[in-house]
């Protein structure tokens, strides 16, 4: 049976699970889902209500890395996670600090500007889904919006800190691929993976299945930090290219 993908298309940890099952080229099912109303249907499957989770025939697991893991251990081909044990600790360190510091950091930058903007963040967060969905999620947004922004903790002074962290982060991976084509080894890896697609909202690659806003839609504040980012960014959307 295929993989079933619980997901929101606009999470950039969802990216990470649909381009690891693209690279192992395991067929799956996406099951969009919206946030806010995705709690019930997440917690009826695992503990957590985050997504992304799949359902291989069955068996449930959760949480990006997890499933990556689930993932190399089940169908060994094309693997992600590198044989090299010694690798596969700097490949894990890596994705561990791009889940926990730069996956966070950029989704707080994004909806800090975004949020106050509904015509152009609801087609994000309502990607994928029918007109009536999309009618109500309008006419909830101001509760919507305020609910996200503290669930997730994301003001003024955590979008700043955001900045600081997306900075020291896209200055380590520069400093790699500055000189070598991958973070890890001379393969390409679940740290690769985990950067490309934990950064990717910040220079929009049409791989991930989104209709970006138009760039001159943007708000300032988030055109400008990416120019002044071009060139990390930039070696970040040619692995994406490379390997997506
Ligand atoms: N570390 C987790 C983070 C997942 C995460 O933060 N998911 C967000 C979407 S980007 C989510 O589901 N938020 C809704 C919730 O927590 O109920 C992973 O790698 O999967």
């Amino acid at each position: 049976m295929t993989i079933k993908l619980y997901q929101f298309p606009i999470s950039h940890y969802c990216e990470k699970v649909r381009w690891a099952l693209d690279y192992k080229g395991l067929p799956f099912r996406k099951i969009n889902l919206v946030p806010g109303l995705h709690v019930r249907k997440i917690r009826s499957l695992s503990e957590k209500s985050q997504v992304p989770v799949i359902d291989d025939n069955g068996t449930i697991v959760q949480g990006s890395s997890a499933i990556i893991d689930y993932l190399d251990k089940t169908y060994p081909e094309r693997p992600l996670t590198p044989h090299d044990p010694v690798l596969a600790e700097q490949a894990l360190a890596w994705e561990k600090r791009l889940d926990d510091v730069a996956g966070v950091a950029v989704r707080t930058f994004i909806y800090h500007h975004l949020l106050s903007s509904p015509s152009m963040v609801v087609p994000l967060l309502t990607a994928k889904q029918n007109v009536i969905v999309k009618a109500l999620f309008y006419a909830a947004y101001k509760k919507i919006a305020s609910s996200m922004r503290r669930w997730m903790s994301i003001n003024e002074s955590t979008s700043q800190k955001a900045m600081t962290d997306m900075d020291a982060v896209l200055s380590d991976l520069r400093k790699v691929y500055v000189n070598t084509r991958y973070l890890v080894g001379d393969e390409f890896s679940r740290a690769d993976l985990a950067a490309c697609a934990l950064f990717a909202p910040m220079y929009q690659p049409s791989g991930y299945g989104l209709k970006w806003p138009e760039m001159s839609e943007i708000p300032v504040e988030m055109t400008e930090w990416v120019a002044s980012h071009d060139d990390a960014l930039h070696s970040l959307a040619i692995r994406y290219e490379q390997n997506r």
